[in-house]
């Protein structure tokens, strides 16, 4: 691992690891901070021994720290989220108490996009499922079922933040017609605009989820969506499995209400439904969005520049406004 690099300074702040870290990004860390990693978890005794004099906290993109936790550490000074996603993070909390929150926006847009677009793709065109079919040497008794064709289709995305357009580059590139929804209408994108998830899911063929999570959008993909949405129609989530509502989703796949789904984000992750394991029309990963080591470096990156930035009194890089 290169790049993590930093000044010498005097005194090492103690730092709070409140999720597991990229083992490169850890001994970057160790190098320069005393770390202690998830002991407000693992043995409170000793957390409230070292509560007092934690200046900073490093989570990632799922973890959560609420008020609670922040109430408990007088010296807090920031939060560092290795990720784009701080839907766990209670920033007013934070912000009240004047301690900023940092993420690692930008860095991962090509890839959680990639895996959007690959999603799309898989599910349309069954690629694990004709993976299998000739590794079980099925092939010789002849061919296998038609699937869908992506390219000239219809897409809809739901958020159309930097990870959304995104997606929308790519998926110009294969002439889909590209809609979208979001709080408001971006002026610099021109898409065709839907005020809503509903509307949006009724004109189109694939709908990918890839809004902000919590509570604003908690459960914004519902029933009435799916069925809007059709019996050929296909939905990807790469954003938080908290968006979709998950039974909903899982009666609608059962029950041919939609097509089929890519899926890279869960309810109650890493735990997966068996009914959704099990099904034949779903495409499954476990949470990969931004899971390649050249991307996971540059978020590592950013949470470390962050927290210098902070501890030698530069200007953050990428705080978060709320
Ligand atoms: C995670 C993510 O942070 O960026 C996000 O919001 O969800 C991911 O990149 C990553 O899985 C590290 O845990």
């Amino acid at each position: 691992m290169t790049g993590i690099h930093a000044a010498d300074e005097s005194g090492r702040p103690e730092l709070l690891a409140v999720a597991p870290l990229m083992p490169f990004l850890m001994e970057a860390l160790r190098r320069h901070y005393t770390v202690h990693d998830r002991i407000h978890m693992s043995d409170p005794a000793a957390f409230a021994g070292v509560a007092p004099r934690i200046r900073g906290i490093v989570a990632n993109g799922e973890a959560k720290v609420p008020r609670e936790l922040m109430a408990q550490l007088p010296r807090l000074e920031i939060i560092s989220v290795f990720g784009v996603g701080y839907d766990g993070v209670d920033v007013a909390a934070a912000h009240e108490r004047g301690v900023p929150v940092t993420n690692t926006p930008e860095v991962l847009n090509d890839d959680v996009a990639d895996l959007a677009i690959g999603l799309m793709i898989a599910v349309a065109r069954r690629i694990p499922q004709a993976d299998r079919f000739v590794r079980a040497n099925e092939w010789p008794s002849g061919p296998i079922a038609l699937s869908r064709k992506v390219s000239g289709s219809r897409l809809g995305v739901v958020g159309m933040g930097r990870i959304g357009q995104a997606i929308a580059q790519r998926a110009a590139a294969f002439r889909m017609e590209i809609a979208y929804t979001a709080r408001s209408p971006r002026a610099n994108v021109n898409y065709t605009y839907y005020p809503d998830a509903v509307s949006l899911a009724a004109v189109v063929d694939f709908l990918v989820v890839i809004t902000p999570g919590g509570a604003a959008t908690r459960g914004m993909i519902d029933a009435r969506v799916l069925r809007a949405l059709g019996p050929e129609g296909y939905l990807v989530n790469v954003a938080r499995g908290s968006v979709v509502d998950e039974p909903v989703l899982i009666d609608a796949l059962r029950d041919g209400v939609i097509a089929g789904a890519g899926l890279d984000v869960f309810a109650n992750e890493p735990h997966v439904p068996e009914a959704l394991r099990s099904m034949p029309n779903v495409v499954l990963t476990p949470h990969i969005g931004s899971g390649t080591r050249q991307t996971r470096e540059a978020m590592g990156q950013l949470t470390f520049d962050n927290l210098r930035a902070h501890f030698t009194g530069a200007p953050l890089l990428t705080p978060v406004d709320a």
